[in-house]
């Protein structure tokens, strides 16, 4: 069976719980050995990031090439669609997200918490602000099908609306993201993948 090493909160994790499920694949999840950032867990990752998957004797790291390489073992459903403009599209779209969005957001997580610089948050947050703001120019038009580019965004959002409370911002979540993310939860793939998160989200925060 695959092996996941994941943590519970990893966003990156949780993107590729998305699409094992949406590939109705079966995997068991262990924690990093010897813990997050561990020794132990650099010599079977030397980048020593979360997640990795385990099969068949390899193990691999970096999210999107294990969404690519999970599309391609189970190629039903198809999660990189089109032709070579749509599929790039789609690469585009997800890159973004793990690139650009993602990092922008993980940016106000040292702020969670403890004393606050106001001045520093509103940088931090007006960055995710534009960010959120590029991410939606990049959305389809229409939903045909989930694809990879689909499996970061809902959490994301997720820590997004649960940080918007948190620093008590104004909502930067447009209808139109709203609008995409409730087409994506319409996948159960999505849907239980934020019941499960949902929790730990907020077990997480209650804990800084
Ligand atoms: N681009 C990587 C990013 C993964 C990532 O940043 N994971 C976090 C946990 S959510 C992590 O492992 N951070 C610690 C580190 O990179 O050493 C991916 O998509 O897998």
């Amino acid at each position: 069976m695959m092996k996941l090493y994941a943590i519970p909160v990893s966003l990156y994790c949780a993107k590729l719980r998305i699409v094992l499920r949406h590939k109705n694949l079966t995997w068991e999840e262990v924690p990093p050995p010897g813990g997050y950032g561990s020794e132990t867990y650099k010599d079977l990752v030397p980048g020593g990031s979360l997640p990795a998957l385990e099969h068949d004797g390899q193990l691999l790291s970096d999210s999107e090439a294990i969404a690519e390489y999970l599309n391609e073992l189970r190629p039903e459903p198809d999660m990189l669609p089109g032709d070579s403009l749509e599929r790039a599209r789609i690469r585009e779209r997800s890159r973004f997200h793990d690139t650009r969005l993602e990092p922008a957001l993980r940016a106000l997580f040292p702020m969670i918490g403890g004393e606050r610089d106001a001045e520093a948050v509103a940088g931090k947050w007006s960055t995710l602000s534009e960010r959120l703001t590029q991410m939606e120019t990049l959305l389809p038009e229409t939903t045909r099908c989930l694809t990879l580019a689909d499996c970061g965004l809902p959490v994301t959002c997720l820590w997004i609306g649960e940080l918007t409370t948190h620093f008590r911002k104004d909502p930067i979540l447009s209808r139109r993201m709203q609008a995409y993310l409730e087409s994506l939860n319409a996948h159960g793939a999505v849907s239980t993948e934020l019941l499960q998160y949902t929790p730990r989200l907020k077990t997480w925060m209650a804990s800084k």
